[in-house]
This record gives structure tokens, sequence and C-alpha cells, in this order.
């Protein structure tokens, strides 16, 4: 209400949103909805604080109450995972994945992770990222059937020598075999860190197995299955403190001074709210109810005639292969999605015929409409609106010369605005939507 008397422009293009979250069906598997008491926390008076440093190593004054709020994360988070060190500071993702280069590697040191293109991430080491800039990176693939080739994996490591080896994906629809990446890395002497980014919220709930057990240090965003606010942890393991005792200063160094100023205390705060919430016997259901969901879209996606990799999922993640109606026709899926607001992400797929910019899949995952309370039955009729809007595109071409394609896409374009199947297909969604609130969303 304050924001809205006192900045129109800005309350008005916030409603529209909110309005999008409510109406629309969110698939995109690393979204979700925080509850309102992380909403909350985000949006409070912690924001207003600097507090360089560590709980009663600061720089700055005045952050007795900080030092507790971090604490409280801190403990939480080790509770949760089962280990010892946490750092809760890091600003994201990335920020936390350069942090483990700088705590364990040399500059120009030899990393691997698991190529961009096969569903790895621009941290593991792709070539423009500052992870393939500053360090040698040596990247691993999938099979063509989707699956970790471990057999390469295992042959590159003992080739390269690797300082660091990742594990963890962001378009990967099958269990992370940590223990067969633990016992490479153990063969090369190097660092195992896994990236769960993607599936803590699934390792919180029991949903997927853990890494604790196997990686030296764990990475994760909070924002994503894990349902809180947007930030990132880096955990120290057992394993981690056995290998190096000095890693929990070596991290917390590499965050700051090394890479960061000061902390987001109203992020910390959130993350500890989002850490108690996924500590509690309902969210064991609700990261259960993510894979079933998950499997049954792909089940119903299957019976509607789509292409899935790896045939199924594991976890939270589908990846859709539409090669069978053309190479990279993944943007025309996303966008004839938008349309009738199911919101999804163009994706590559493995061997991905076409490019990274018009790839030939799309991801989709079940963790936002979950939270909402969507359950098999919805995922059903999700599925078989997709069937209707692959339908509604399938006439289309996406040329390989970029003149001819520009132009394909605006008659495309022009043609999925005015549907009206699309349009019957976008008022069944929001009808749908009505009946499953967003959290913090009246
Ligand atoms: N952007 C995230 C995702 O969508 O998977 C990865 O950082």
């Amino acid at each position: 209400m304050i924001l809205a008397s006192q900045d129109l422009e800005l309350s008005a293009i916030m409603a529209r949103e909110r309005a999008r979250q409510r109406d629309g069906i969110e698939l995109i598997p690393s979204e979700n909805y925080v509850s309102a008491a992380v909403l909350e926390a985000m949006g409070s008076i912690l924001t207003n604080k600097y507090s360089e440093g560590y709980p009663g190593r600061r720089y700055y004054g005045g952050n007795e109450h900080i030092d507790e709020i971090e604490r409280l994360a801190q403990r939480r988070a080790r509770d949760l995972f089962h280990v010892p060190h946490v750092n809760v500071q890091p600003y994201s993702g990335s920020p936390a994945n350069l942090a483990v280069y700088l705590a364990t590697c040399e500059p120009g040191a030899v990393i691997m992770g698991q190529n961009l293109t096969d569903g790895g991430h621009l941290t593991h080491g792709w070539k423009v990222s500052a992870t393939g800039i500053f360090y040698r990176s040596v990247p691993y693939h999938v099979r063509p059937d989707g699956l970790i080739d471990l057999d390469e994996v295992r042959r590159l490591a003992h080739e390269a020598r690797p300082r660091l080896i990742w594990c963890g994906a962001t378009a990967y629809v099958r269990e992370m075999p940590f223990a067969q990446f633990a016992e490479i890395a153990d063969e090369v002497g190097a660092y195992l860190a896994a990236d769960i980014a993607h599936i803590a919220g699934l390792v919180a709930g029991g949903a997927h197995p853990s890494p604790v057990g196997h990686a030296h240090i764990v990475t994760t965003t909070t924002h994503k299955t894990l349902r809180g606010p947007r930030g990132a942890m880096i955990m120290v393991t057992d394993r981690g403190l056995a290998k190096d005792r000095q890693l929990p200063e070596k991290v917390d160094r590499a965050i700051f001074p090394g890479l960061q100023g000061g902390p987001h205390d109203h992020t910390t705060a959130a993350i500890a709210v989002a850490l108690n919430e996924a500590s509690r016997p309902e969210f064991r259901d609700y990261s259960a109810a993510i894979v079933a969901n998950a499997r049954a879209l792909a089940r119903e996606l299957i019976r509607m005639g789509f292409t899935l990799v790896t045939g199924g999922t594991d976890n939270h993640m589908l990846l859709v292969d539409l090669t069978p109606d053309g190479a990279g026709r993944g943007v025309l899926m996303q966008e004839a999605l938008d349309e009738v607001g199911i919101t999804a992400n163009k994706n590559t797929i493995p061997g991905e015929p076409s490019s990274a910019f018009y790839p030939s899949g799309v991801r989709l995952g079940t963790p936002a409409a979950t939270t909402r309370g969507m359950r098999e039955a919805e995922m059903a009729q999700i599925g078989g609106w997709m069937a209707q809007v692959r339908e509604e595109i399938r006439k289309f071409l996406l040329p390989e010369d970029r003149v001819a394609r520009n132009r394909a896409l605006k008659e495309f374009r022009a043609t999925i605005g005015a549907s009206p199947r699309l349009k019957a297909i976008g008022e069944e969604v929001r009808v749908l939507c009505r009946r499953f609130p967003v959290p913090g969303i009246s």
C-alpha cells in the first residue's frame, strides 16, 4: 500500500508480475514460491545493516543481533544437512562456486565439471565464465542416453589430474552418482565439490540421496527446491575436513574478503526461516510430492507422444527432446507455452543438433507447482495442454539461416499471438490456477 501511494510506476509493474505469477503455471525447475514468512524476513529492516566479517569478528559495530541471525542460519544449515561447517553469506550460486575455486585452487589449476550443453553449469568451467578463463577446464559429458559418462570422467581425471572436480547439474534428470564421483576424485587426489543447487530441497527432504558422505564441499543456492530467498551456502563436510583441516577458513576467507563485501543480512535471516521450514515433516512430504509430480508429468507427456531425455526422471526435472519435430524448436515451444501461461525454458539436449540459443529441448520442473498444492491430476492436465500446444505449432519451421529464421520467428509470434486455440488453453490454465493460491499473493 505504501509503495503504491509513493511509486505508482513501480507498483503497477509489480502488480502485473504478481498477476503473472498467480495466473500462470510455473514449470521452470529452478524457480519456486517462498512462504510469506520468508518474504517478511527479506523485506525487513535487516537490509539496513553492514556486517563485513563473520559472527564475533565484524568490521562494523552494532552487529550483535546480526551475529545471532547468522549463527542461527549456520546452525540450522549444519543440522539440516549434517555438516560441520557452513558459510551462509554467498550472494548467490555463482559467487559461492567461485569461492570454492579460490579456496582450493591456484589460478590456472586444472578443474573438471559437466559440460554446459550437457546439463552442467556456467561456473563448472564453461569457457566464457571466469571459471573457464582463470582455470584450465576439462569438461566431461553425458552419453547419448543422457546419463553422465562416468567412464569418460575417470579417463579424463586420470589424464588431466584435476585439483577440483565438480558434480551437480542444472539439466540432469537422474540421480547424481555422488559415490562414483568421490571414488574418481579420490583416485586422483582431487577435491570433490557437489553443487546441489537444484536438488537441495530434495536432499533436505529425503527425496534424493545426500552428497555429504561423499563430497568434500557442497554448494547450493537457497531459492530453488529449498524454497528460500535468492542466496547460497557453502558447506564443508567431514570428508572435506579430513582432507584439509583448514578448508572451513579457506572457504570463509574466499567469500570475505576474497570475493564479497558485506553480507545481505535480510537474506541471511530469510535463509534461516527457509531452513527451519525445510526441517519440518511437511517439507519431507513436499519434496516427495515434487518427485511424484515430476514422474506423473513424465508419464503423461510420454503417453502424449513426447520424447523425454533418459525416458523419465528421478528428481524434480524433465527434459523434453523436441527433435522429432525438427532441431532447434525449444524456443518455439517455450514461446507458445508462454502464450498459454505455462512458463518453461528452452534447453539443450544431449548431442544437441542445433545451438545453445536455439536448442532442441525444453526443461520442465515441478517444485513451484507443487508448492501451490498441484498434484498428479493437475500434472496430467498440464501434459495434455502441452500436447495441444505442440500440435498447434507443429507446422512452423525454424530455418538455420539467420535472416530467414528471424522472418519465421516474426510470423510465428504473430500467429501464436492470434491463435484462438492457444487463447482457449490459456483461459483453462487461468481457471486451474485460481484453485491453487500462491503463498504471499492474495
Ligand atoms: N539459472 C539456474 C537454472 O535455471 O538452473 C542455474 O544457475
